[in-house]
């Protein structure tokens, strides 16, 4: 079995045998799924959302990832998610993106479900009929009344209104206005929910130009459905055959549903796993089998390593962002 991180690797990067065991499995798949999280991100800058240097370690997820936190505070919630497109606009993407673009073009059978909403597939040229976005984008915007239908899709305006400029210090360098730090060095005791954080005006927040209501992030909150066209491309893809051949988990805790459960969906059609993350503790559920890899390291060295005899060195990285 290729679990144990800690043997010797030739490459420096990955263990020798099983990156080849890997590459030889890779090679003869022709049902692959890669399952995405922030950590394929993490090396291009974008922080994670759980763990060390997670960015839910200063904010809390729950408190802004739901609808019930935009209906209580839309402005905290827009400054939370304009300083995300802000950092996300001013990042690139990884070799790791790349690298799955390429295996993209390179392999018929290759579907990605990315939990990402930052852009950086997309930005990377990965083919977007192979690319599914679980959990929508953050330079989507639709409207936040459920009976309007009104959506914006690529909408890059930072900020995305004037009332969202991000803050500055004193010395010039930009700060998250919504994070723990922040708020607290307003003086505000914030673990006291009697006080209260200041709003943003809603009138000066993105609105609607059909209903003139508020527009909201295009992303999925807990507790909302994921999108029906994806949700719908996926099962008719998983329908195509009764076989899948390898499930690469790529950068994810795997703990938000109904992402994580593809690993099993995917195992139960025979797919061996390939885990591919910093930390040795983030594997699913259904923990690693014998015949499963577990590549411990960043996942921006490791995936073109992995992909290396299918798709070459990665050498040119075009961002679709410079051609805006
Ligand atoms: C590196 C690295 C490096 C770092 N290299 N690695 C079944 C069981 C239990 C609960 C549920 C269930 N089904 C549904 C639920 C409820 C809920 C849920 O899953 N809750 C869990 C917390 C238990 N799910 C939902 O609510 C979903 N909706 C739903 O199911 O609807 C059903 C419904 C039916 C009918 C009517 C209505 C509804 C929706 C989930 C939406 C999740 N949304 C978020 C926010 C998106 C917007 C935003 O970005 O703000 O998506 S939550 C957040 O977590 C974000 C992420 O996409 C998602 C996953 O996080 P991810 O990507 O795994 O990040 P991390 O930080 O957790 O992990 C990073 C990893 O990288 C770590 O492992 C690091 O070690 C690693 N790493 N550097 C390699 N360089
Ligand atoms: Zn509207």
């Amino acid at each position: 079995m290729a679990s144990t991180a800690a043997r010797p690797s030739v490459n420096g990067i990955v263990p020798q045998k099983d990156l080849e065991s890997f590459q030889f499995h890779l090679a003869k798949s022709t049902r692959i799924i890669a399952l995405l999280g922030a950590g394929v991100s993490a090396s291009s800058g974008l922080p994670t959302f759980r763990g060390a240097g997670g960015m839910w370690r200063t904010h809390e997820a729950t408190d802004l990832a739901t609808p019930e936190a935009f209906a209580a505070d839309p402005g905290l919630v827009w400054q939370f998610y304009n300083y995300r497109r802000h950092m996300a606009l001013n990042v690139k993407p990884n070799p790791a993106h790349y690298a799955l673009a390429e295996l993209a073009r390179k392999k018929q059978g290759f579907i990605t479900l990315s939990q990402n909403v930052d852009g950086l597939s997309p930005r990377a040229g990965h083919p977007s009929q192979s690319l599914k976005l679980l959990h929508g984008s953050l330079f989507d915007v639709k409207c936040s009344d459920f009976f309007c239908k009104y959506t914006q899709i690529d909408n890059y305006t930072d900020p995305i209104v004037p009332a969202l400029t991000i803050p500055t210090t004193a010395d010039g360098d930009e700060v998250d206005p919504t994070s723990k730090a922040i708020l607290a060095s307003k003086d505000l005791d914030i673990s006291d929910v009697n006080v209260k954080i200041p709003e943003i005006d809603t009138a000066h927040l993105p609105s609607c130009p059909s209903c003139k209501g508020l527009l909201r992030p295009g992303v999925v909150w807990f507790g909302e459905r994921l999108p029906g066209d994806v949700m719908s491309d996926i099962e008719t893809w998983l329908d195509e055959s009764e076989t899948i051949d390898l499930i690469m988990v790529i950068g994810t805790s795997a703990k938000v549903y109904p992402a994580a459960g593809y690993v099993d969906m995917a195992r139960e059609k025979g797919a061996r796993v390939a885990v591919i993350n910093m930390d040795k503790k983030d594997v699913p559920a259904s923990g690693v089998y014998s015949q499963d890899w577990f590549f411990e390291g960043d996942a921006a060295k490791i995936v073109p390593e992995l992909f290396k005899n299918e798709i070459g060195e990665i050498t040119e990285m075009p961002d679709a962002a410079d051609s805006r």
